[in-house]
């Protein structure tokens, strides 16, 4: 018997011995196609013997370079290519910048996450700008996590070196589904990032957006590119395409709410170590629901009305839900620099002291 964090007595017989980066497709399609209830209880099983099952970590994101993106991804309003109505800003500054970060402590973040709508990351000052955010966001004793595109070598290694915890850059959706929804830049590209971003020692956030029209099959696809990364990405992150008016996704139908616990349920079983983030799209799903991938594995949400450029639940409502439920936000860590150690990987940051929780937000 293994003690868990949540104090769960599991029966280790019944977890996986090793982190797996072979999943067959057959053998995800056979998890995921589950009873209901059956993929739930495995996927429950697996997360408590390595997770708190009563908490949530909270992560907040800011869009520092909004909208005029020259890619052609089919869901995102910041593309130039689609009449989306969103208006175009340059580079936030630092000093607002880390007025939102201590502002998202306050609420209760222990991440914060910074988005630029870019292909790539530029070099030169705008690169020195986000380094002295990065910097600044790790003054706050914050997780840091970017977004910004496709990236160097050498600016994976600078982005380390100034403390960057994390780097998000999904694979979106499968490999066979990807040619509908992105043609400016290849699935090749995006392992090539993750790649280099995992060379520098920063965390890898990788994960994908369903409700684009796929097929099951391109989740169980999906899923399996996710678990194939070796490590498994630290983080990863389930998005539910959020609908934008002009983009060329705005018309496909909602997903069935079910098929998102389902993937969370699976990615927490294949990916037994990693922060299932349920990410965009949480406005259009009932706390039910939410509930239901809680259960299911999840354990981060994105909390403040803001994701990127679309809205996310209000605060209060959050803290309603999780306080109906009996679950917290997780506290600071005392040592911060990673969400998840993976067996085997050094790191190359140094630790910080976490601050003391909120009270009235933090759990114990
Ligand atoms: N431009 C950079 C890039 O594409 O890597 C970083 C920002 S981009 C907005 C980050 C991620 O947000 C995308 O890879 C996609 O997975 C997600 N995303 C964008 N628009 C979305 C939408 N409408 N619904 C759900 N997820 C979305
Ligand atoms: C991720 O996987 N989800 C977040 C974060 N990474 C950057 C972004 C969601 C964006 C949703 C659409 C928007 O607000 O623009
Ligand atoms: Fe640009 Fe990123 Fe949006 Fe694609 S997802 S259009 S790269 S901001």
């Amino acid at each position: 018997m293994t003690q868990s964090p949540s104090g769960y007595q599991a029966n280790i017989n019944e977890l996986p011995k090793a982190l797996r980066c072979d999943w067959s497709l057959t053998e995800i399609e056979s998890l995921y196609t589950l009873a209901l209830p059956e993929l739930v209880f495995r996927a429950q099983a697996i997360h408590r013997a390595h997770h708190r099952n009563d908490q949530l970590q909270a992560c907040a994101l800011l869009s520092i370079k909004t909208g005029g993106c020259p890619e052609d991804c089919a869901y995102c309003p910041q593309s130039a290519r689609y009449h989306t109505g969103l208006i175009a800003t340059s580079l936030t500054s630092i000093e607002e910048t880390l007025i939102h970060a201590r502002k998202a402590k306050d609420v209760g973040a222990t991440r914060f996450c910074m988005g630029a709508a870019w292909r790539d990351v530029p070099h030169g000052r705008a690169f020195e700008q986000v380094l002295q955010m990065v910097r600044g966001v790790r003054a706050l004793q914050l997780e840091a996590c970017c977004t910004l595109g496709m990236l160097t070598d050498y600016q994976a290694g600078a982005l380390a070196e100034a403390g960057l915890s994390a780097y998000n850059h999904n694979l979106d959706t499968s490999p066979e589904f990807y040619e509908q929804i992105v043609s400016t830049r290849t699935y090749q590209d995006r392992l090539e990032t993750l790649s280099r971003v995992r060379s520098a020692g920063i965390t890898v956030c990788c994960g994908g957006i369903l409700g684009m029209g796929e097929s099951r099959e391109d989740r169980f696809s999906l899923l399996q590119q996710l678990s194939k990364l070796n490590p498994h990405p630290e983080s990863v992150p389930i998005n539910v395409l959020v609908r934008a008016k002009g983009t060329p996704l705005a018309d496909v139908p909602p997903l069935d709410p079910f098929e998102l616990v389902r993937t969370v349920a699976t990615a927490r079983i294949l990916m037994p170590t990693s922060i299932v983030r349920l990410s965009a799209g949480r406005m259009e799903l009932s706390d039910e629901a939410q509930t239901l991938c809680f259960f299911a594995g999840a354990n981060s949400i994105f909390v403040g009305d803001r994701l990127l450029t679309t809205a996310n639940p209000e605060q209060d409502k959050d803290l309603s839900l999780l306080g109906r439920l009996g679950m917290h936000l997780q506290p600071p860590r005392a040592t911060d620099n990673q969400t998840t150690i993976q067996p085997g990987i050094s790191y190359e940051h140094s630790s910080q002291t976490g601050t003391k929780g909120k009270a009235a937000v933090w759990g114990a």
